[in-house]
């Protein structure tokens, strides 16, 4: 029994393929021309491993291979298939593509099982068009409420509601909602994006904890004019005052220390001409950390420095809410299962903390959830240059294969 990396080989090269900006790094933005192409591909290999596809009320793919006893709770292996902008080729696919492979290799070994298996294609994972993450996810456990749908646009003022169902998605948030328990147990094999792994010489980590995200749109609004007539004096330059704002968080974060992070990654000037006052400026902050309460004092230490700003500058500041999700721990039981399957197959593997957010920390809530990371060369991602070497990827899946061939028994 034997994960076939050239088929892997090939769905990750052919995944990647489904990009705006070829050439420049993968960019598959959720809801996108590129995201509906990503789709149809991994629904015809799900189909073709022998699997029931189907999506839920947000859109979301699944594979489902029958169990001997259909009424158990799936085991549910899974990831996300949109990416960042000018990414790499394996975050996020690696996972699903993790979960069609595995399915592949049950088929052909003939392995029966008594809980169904399902393999899970996630989408909105990023949030890098709508500014949101973890919608799909988020859909799944009841966090996603209709209002969001209305109120997320992306940069063009598209409603998230609008380019969904222009992706032929049919939204019914009610029956996308899953209980509690209705999940035997979730796995997400993901490259770990971050030089950890690979520093330790371990073979994959077994993640223990998430950290936690506070992502939220902050909008400075001054007055536009023209750059040679009006003079510095009562000028209401709303790009003056973010760039005092961006400098702030970066400084808030350092003097966090430990492990807290803050990063301002998008910004937008209206009407950004190099004559024109900026009138607009809106601005991304995305702010982690393991626990919670330094998430909560470097939030309030970043809306104390946008309350001075607005006093001492003559801008008006709106901060928009974006999404908020609390540090959360893995299953130690099936931790313990990923162990004794990592000795069993010769795996090392190294015990923790993932920097990034992951589909796992929201799916924690249905059900004991865990995430296999597979080194990053070089610590990359996000970037174009993001790369996993095969084998590597390949000792991920054999693992979390060897895990739900237990746990599904
Ligand atoms: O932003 C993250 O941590 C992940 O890559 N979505
Ligand atoms: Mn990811
Ligand atoms: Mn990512």
């Amino acid at each position: 029994m034997k994960i076939n990396m050239e088929r892997v080989k090939r769905d990750i090269n052919n995944l990647a393929s489904f990009s705006s900006t070829p050439g420049r790094g993968v960019t598959r933005l959720a809801f996108s021309k590129e995201d509906v192409q990503a789709k149809g591909y991994l629904m015809a290999q799900m189909e073709a491993a022998g699997l029931d596809v189907y999506q839920d009320g947000y859109g979301s793919l699944f594979g489902r291979r029958e169990g001997t006893d259909p009424e158990l709770p799936p085991v549910m292996i899974g990831s996300h298939y949109d990416t960042g902008i000018g990414g790499g080729p394996f975050d996020g696919v690696a996972g699903v593509i993790a979960g069609i492979e595995i399915a592949r290799v049950l088929k052909e070994n003939n392995i029966s099982h008594r809980h169904p298996i399902e393999i899970a294609a996630f989408n909105d994972e990023e949030g890098a068009r709508f500014g949101n993450a973890m919608s799909n996810t988020r859909a799944m456990v009841g966090l996603l409420k209709e209002e969001e749908l209305d109120s997320t646009k992306d940069i063009k003022g598209k409603p998230l509601r609008e380019a969904m169902q222009e992706c032929g998605i049919k939204i019914d948030l009610e029956s996308a909602k899953r209980e509690k328990g209705s999940i035997k147990s979730f796995f997400e094999l993901h490259i770990e994006q971050g030089p950890v792994l690979e520093e330790s010489g371990k073979d994959v980590g077994i993640v223990d904890s998430i950290v936690g995200l506070d992502r939220f749109e902050v909008r400075f609004k001054g007055l536009s004019g023209h750059a040679g007539t009006t003079p510095m004096i009562g000028r209401k330059d709303a790009l003056v005052s973010a760039s005092k704002f961006i400098v702030a968080v970066n400084e808030i974060a350092r003097e966090m220390g430990n492990d807290a992070v803050a990063t301002v990654g998008e910004m937008s000037i209206y009407p950004n001409a190099s004559n024109v006052i900026p009138q607009l400026v809106k601005l991304s902050v995305d702010i982690r950390a393991t626990e919670a309460e330094v998430i909560n004092r470097m939030s309030e230490m970043i809306h104390k420095e946008l309350e001075k700003i607005g006093y001492a500058d003559p801008v008006e500041i709106d901060v928009r809410r974006g999404v908020y999700i609390p540090p959360v721990k893995m299953s130690e039981e099936n931790a313990e299962l990923l162990k004794e399957k990592a000795t069993e197959l010769g795996l090392e593997y190294h015990i923790m903390n993932s920097g990034a957010a992951h589909d796992a920390m929201v799916m924690a809530a249905l059900a004991p959830s865990n995430i296999v990371f597979v080194p990053s060369v070089g610590g990359v991602s996000h970037r174009p240059e993001e790369w996993t070497e095969y084998e590597d990827l390949g000792n991920g899946m054999e693992l979390i294969l060897h895990a739900i061939i237990q746990i599904s028994k």
